[in-house]
């Protein structure tokens, strides 16, 4: 498998200039979130250059600090949990097994064994319920400012989170985006914003990758250059590296394996 450093991931202001995001149409509503904004804000490069989005296996990133989808029991289990358990080798089970859990909302930290990435941050999202989407978000939204929190406390300044709760929890992706969104742009935007180069939103699944490509753009609205953008010549060397786009879902090993 390709590792990946933070710095060949392309931003999203070099996803704009590929004409691989776009702005959002100026009349467009915002979904209602808990910390906001309510309105596409301005643009700002900075920003921009620090988020990227990207379809991997997070187990092939060489960044900081990954963040699993865990469960309360931090044990491992299916999915994404799964797979960083299986790269991550029995000294993440062992070392899991002296945190004592960790409650919905919340998330620890690990080392990362045989991962090409330094730090494990284990996030417990919520069981999705529809019929108490306030809690529901503000649980997910926990995980994402908590798991940022562990971040800058432990010197992690690159981070890529998977899409918590959009797998086995039910969380629709659709709704999960705009919360996850919200979260991270108001940490990058508060006291310790600074503390962090670069966060990344690993997608897996097609749904996840059409849900921020339409939600990326409402928080992290393009600069005017980068939207109108020629390919320059960096962008261009960039372009021609980056893999042919997947058109089909990624299987997981431990589904591939029951069929
Ligand atoms: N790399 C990146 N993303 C992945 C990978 C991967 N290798 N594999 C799956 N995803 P899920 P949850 C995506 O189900 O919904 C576990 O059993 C996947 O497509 O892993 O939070 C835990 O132990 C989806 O978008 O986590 C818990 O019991 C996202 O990761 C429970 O599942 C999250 O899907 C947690 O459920």
């Amino acid at each position: 498998m390709t590792v990946l450093k933070a710095a060949d991931i392309p931003s999203v202001s070099l996803l704009y200039k590929l004409h691989k995001l776009s702005a959002a149409p100026a009349d467009t509503k915002l979904v209602p979130t808990l910390l906001g904004p309510t309105e596409i804000p301005p643009p700002s490069k900075s920003l921009n250059d620090g988020v990227a989005v990207y379809r991997a296996d997070i187990t092939s990133l060489a960044v900081d600090a990954v963040v699993n989808a865990a469960n309360r029991s931090l044990l491992g289990g299916g999915g994404v949990d799964g797979a960083i358990h299986r790269a991550a080798g029995r000294g993440l089970y062992e070392e899991c097994k002296t945190l004592d859990g960790c409650k919905t909302g919340s998330a620890k930290i690990t080392n990362a064994y045989n991962l090409p990435c330094k730090r494990v941050i284990h996030a417990v999202g919520p069981v999705y319920d529809p019929l108490k989407h306030d809690l529901s978000e503000t649980l997910l939204v926990g995980c994402y400012t908590r798991s940022l929190e562990l971040a800058v406390e432990h010197q992690c300044r690159t981070i890529a989170f998977s899409a918590l709760s959009t797998g086995i929890y039910g969380y629709p992706s659709r709704e999960a985006a705009p919360a996850a969104l919200s979260a991270i742009r108001h940490f990058l935007t508060g006291k310790d914003g600074d503390k962090i180069d670069k966060v990344i939103l690993v997608t897996f699944e097609m749904k996840d990758v059409e849900a921020y490509t339409e939600f990326v753009p409402h928080y992290f609205p393009p600069v005017p250059e980068d939207s109108t953008a020629k390919l320059d010549a960096e962008a261009d060397a960039v372009a021609q590296e980056l893999p042919s786009v997947p058109t089909s879902d990624p299987v997981d090993p431990e589904e591939a394996d029951k069929r």
